[in-house]
């Protein structure tokens, strides 16, 4: 793997941290490459039952390196051909992952680099980040789902003025308009996230997968739709062993040990 991404491993919980400090983790086509590597593993080994994403350094992401793409008449970089084969297949990948994936933004998230931590499953934001749709700073609208989160969380008005000023916003801001789930002193990014990640990594991991499934439906199906989506996941569910177990420990009144299976 390039050491354009780190990956680790602590019990259930697998880190992935964006490591180009000095150009503020923005992304380069081999740091998508090595990014897809350490999906892959995510998606594949089962003992993973939680994922932290984050940036290192004082940043999490700027999105795309402005330096790595090519301006000469006649050899321009395809935009579009950039996006469909590296963005949109990541921002697809989180959203479809069957585990729950924890954000950790410290520092600036701007263009893609804010979009991506919008399509993780929660954000936690130190007080010092700042979100930042620098799309139309530089002529472009936002991408990597920017034109779908934005609305949906903080409603048309505020998405309109996030998308079309292209101004900072701050982490506290982010997580008073919904755009985020929490914000906290910087000192307690790390403890705070450690113990969600920890938590959610001895939690039920088909249930969670089924509760991100049913909440992404939610943006495009109908009442009837859902119903019919939150009978099929139950059905499944109820066979699982972390539901015979989470009943089990309760009616013996002690705490469940889910296995994610
Ligand atoms: O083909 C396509 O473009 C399609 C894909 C689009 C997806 C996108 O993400 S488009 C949006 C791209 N991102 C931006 O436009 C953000 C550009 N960066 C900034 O506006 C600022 O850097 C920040 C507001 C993010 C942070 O400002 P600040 O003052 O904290 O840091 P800085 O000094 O500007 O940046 C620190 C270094 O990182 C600096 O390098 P240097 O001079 O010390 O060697 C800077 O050039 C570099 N850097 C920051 N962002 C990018 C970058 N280098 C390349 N690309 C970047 N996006």
């Amino acid at each position: 793997m390039s050491d354009t991404i780190e990956f680790t491993r602590d019990s259930a919980v697998a880190r992935i941290a964006l490591n180009r400090p000095q150009k503020l983790n923005s992304f380069t086509r081999e740091m998508h490459a090595a990014l897809r590597a350490a999906i892959d593993v995510c998606e594949s080994d089962d003992t993973i039952r939680a994922v932290v994403l984050t940036g290192n350094g004082r940043g999490f992401c700027a999105g795309q390196d402005l330096a790595d793409l090519c301006f000469e008449p006649g050899r321009m970089t395809d935009m579009g051909a950039l996006i469909g084969e590296n963005y949109n297949p990541l921002i697809r990948r989180l959203q479809a992952l069957p585990k729950p994936v924890i954000c950790r933004v410290r520092g600036v998230a701007a263009g893609a680099g804010a979009n991506l931590a919008l399509a993780c499953d929660l954000v936690i934001a130190a007080r010092n980040a700042t979100f930042l749709q620098a799309f139309v700073n530089i002529g472009l609208v936002p991408d990597s789902g920017g034109t779908f989160f934005l609305p949906q969380r903080v409603g048309v008005a505020r998405a309109m003025g996030l998308a079309m000023l292209g101004e900072k916003i701050s982490g506290e801001q982010a997580a008073q308009w919904g755009l985020i789930w929490r914000c906290v002193d910087d000192d307690q990014l790390d403890a705070e996230v450690d113990a969600l990640a920890a938590r959610l990594g001895a939690m039920p991991t088909r249930a969670l997968a089924a509760i991100k499934r049913a909440i992404h439906a939610a943006a495009t199906n109908g009442l009837s739709a859902q119903l019919d989506l939150e009978r099929d996941l139950q059905s499944d569910l109820g066979a699982s062993h972390d539901y015979g177990e989470g009943v089990n420990a309760f009616l013996q009144k002690r705490a469940p040990r889910f296995e994610g299976r």
